[in-house]
């Protein structure tokens, strides 16, 4: 008789605010990591895909073996979800930005991990595990090559995904931001060939037909080789898709022919970091790329040709004042952004932003499930807790209310100029209206969902505070486990124990 083939699911985790209550992200496109795995794995396993930012856990699964996937703030949740899997008798491999940049804390938890990009040691991971002998941990190298990656399985993502096409193009950034997970540990910028990424975008096998029109390109930064940038553009203006999504700093519209091959590949989403209009916070985390004066052009130029900029939106950068969190709604208007990701700082261990707090003695809160941009997890320099609580409330929930979105929506209508047929156009201002509302419900939704619970946020940042202002940052780790808030229940019972917590301050520090 022939053996049981064995079943692989890779869940790609999300914090749902626990079982008990769980949120639902409304993203209108899953991430890529879950897709791309699915398409690496061998076909000597059967392969299913759960993304849990759009549906729950499923611990009653016949799989065999499980893949998470998962970011640091996710790294308690992760541990705690590897157990229950664990002692249901499956085999448990972990891997992602935090397995790959903390291995040593992460493996015990898992029975194996890969560290690094899957492209080029997920197929041995996957044979060793049918034959019986999985390693407790792969190292990918850092450069790893990014030729031939296959077409990711989009006809795994979940239906509720209006735009399941995700990938990438290029790996890495040349900027030195100090908050951002790639100035950990610094890999050299990448790109893949045009070709790969085209045969990505035109694999739509197992999509309904408006699914098969709409992509996105999910790079940490499309702009940090902007003749490759250009050059895979042209290629991709000539699939006709009805609207493209990607994500670049803001730097790359200072070259007015990267602008119009994004229009001309009928890009219609640009994700950008703004994350301030305070020039001195800017400097303070080497945003050096951004200049505040520049914002209100570069938004319109793109606004012009039909591409809404969704921008993110960084709270309790160091320089960051009352004064500025005052001004801020009507500076937002005025730079013109269509949709913001509004989020509070998170010093992500290991970062320059993070070694910077620790010295510091800012760091109050310990506790990676704090991680996620919702909480305030180290004392900010001028300001308290409760001040980039209200500003970050104020302001988010401000520019989401419906009058707001409508009247945004209303501008960038308006501000579109017309470079193609009467019904091109029209239909050009239907796709991009479609991303606009969706894109708002998606960010007014988690707004309203995050700030209903910020009572409990604020209790825990008010405690936080209290310590903070007596202690050194190493001394109150331990408080940052104690402080309370709704979502924080799971986590907490399998988070690392506080001495851990020192013990990796200590480490990254
Ligand atoms: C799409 C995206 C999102 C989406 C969806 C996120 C999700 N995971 O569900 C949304 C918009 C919701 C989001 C939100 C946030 N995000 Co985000 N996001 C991204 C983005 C642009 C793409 C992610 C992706 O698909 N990457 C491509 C995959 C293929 O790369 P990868 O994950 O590294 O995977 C490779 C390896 O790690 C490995 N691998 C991955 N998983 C596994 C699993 C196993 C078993 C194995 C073997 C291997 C393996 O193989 C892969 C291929 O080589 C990245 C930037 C980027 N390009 O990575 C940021 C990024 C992941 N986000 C980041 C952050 C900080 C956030 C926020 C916390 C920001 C904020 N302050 O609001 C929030 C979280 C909000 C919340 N409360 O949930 C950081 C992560 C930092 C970190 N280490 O935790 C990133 C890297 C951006 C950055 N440059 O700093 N994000
Ligand atoms: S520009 Fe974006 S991706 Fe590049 S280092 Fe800065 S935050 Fe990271």
């Amino acid at each position: 008789m022939q053996p049981k083939r064995k079943k692989l699911q890779i869940i790609v985790l999300f914090q749902n605010l626990g079982e008990n209550n769980p949120y639902y992200a409304q993203s209108p496109a899953p991430p890529l990591p879950g897709l791309l795995l699915a398409a690496l794995t061998p076909p000597i396993v059967d392969v299913e895909v759960l993304h849990e930012m759009v549906r729950p856990i499923d611990y009653s699964t016949d799989a065999d073996a499980i893949a998470l996937s998962f970011m640091d703030y996710l790294s308690p949740h992760a541990y705690a979800v590897a157990a229950r899997f664990r002692s249901l008798g499956k085999v448990v491999i972990g891997g992602g930005k935090f397995a790959s940049t903390f291995p040593e804390e992460v493996q015990p938890h898992f029975d194996s991990i890969l560290v690094g990009e899957a492209q080029e040691v997920w197929p041995r991971m996957v044979e060793d595990l049918v034959a019986g002998r999985l390693q407790a941990r792969y190292d990918a190298p850092l450069n790893s090559s990014l030729e031939n990656i296959p077409p990711p399985r989009y006809d795994l993502a979940e239906r509720v995904y209006a735009t399941p096409m995700v990938t990438e193009a290029t790996r890495g950034c040349p900027h030195p931001c100090t908050y951002c997970q790639l100035n950990i540990r610094r890999a050299p910028h990448r790109t893949r060939p045009i070709g790969d990424v085209i045969r990505d975008l035109t694999n739509t096998r197992g999509l309904p037909w408006h699914k098969r029109k709409m992509a996105m390109l999910l790079d940490n930064n499309l702009g940090g080789d902007l003749k490759y940038a250009k050059e895979l553009l042209h290629e991709i203006a000539r699939l006709r898709l009805w609207g493209l999504g990607a994500q670049f700093s803001i730097d790359a519209l200072r070259d007015d022919a990267f602008v119009d091959a994004l229009a001309a590949a009928r890009c219609r989403m640009a994700f950008i970091g703004m994350e301030s209009l305070e020039p001195a916070s800017l400097a303070d985390v080497q945003k050096k790329q951004n200049n505040v004066e520049e914002y209100r052009e570069a938004f319109a130029k793109l606004h012009r040709l039909g591409i809404l900029t969704f921008t993110g939106l960084m709270f309790a950068l160091d320089e960051d004042s009352a004064a500025y969190y005052e001004q801020l709604p009507g500076l937002l208007d005025e730079v013109g952004t269509t949709v913001i990701l509004p989020s509070i700082a998170i010093p992500l261990y290991g970062t320059p932003l993070y070694k910077k707090v620790v010295a510091e003695g800012r760091l109050e809160d310990t506790d990676l499930s704090h991680y996620e941009g919702d909480h305030l997890v180290f004392r900010h320099k001028h300001l308290s807790a409760e001040q980039v609580w209200n500003a970050y409330e104020n302001v988010t929930m401000g520019f989401y209310t419906w009058r707001n979105i409508l009247r945004r929506w209303w501008r960038f209508m308006r501000k579109q100029a017309r470079t193609e047929s009467l019904p091109g156009f029209a239909f050009r201002l239907l796709i991009s209206t479609a991303i606009y509302l969706k894109l708002s419900i998606f960010q007014r939704h988690h707004a309203q969902i995050r700030i209903a619970g910020a009572h409990d946020l604020r209790v825990s940042s008010e405690h936080q505070a209290r310590v903070g202002t007596q202690a050194c940052a190493e001394t109150q780790a331990s408080a940052g486990h104690q402080a309370s808030g709704k979502h924080q229940g799971e986590a907490r019972s399998d988070a690392a124990p506080p001495d851990r917590d020192q013990e990796r301050i200590r480490e990254v520090a």
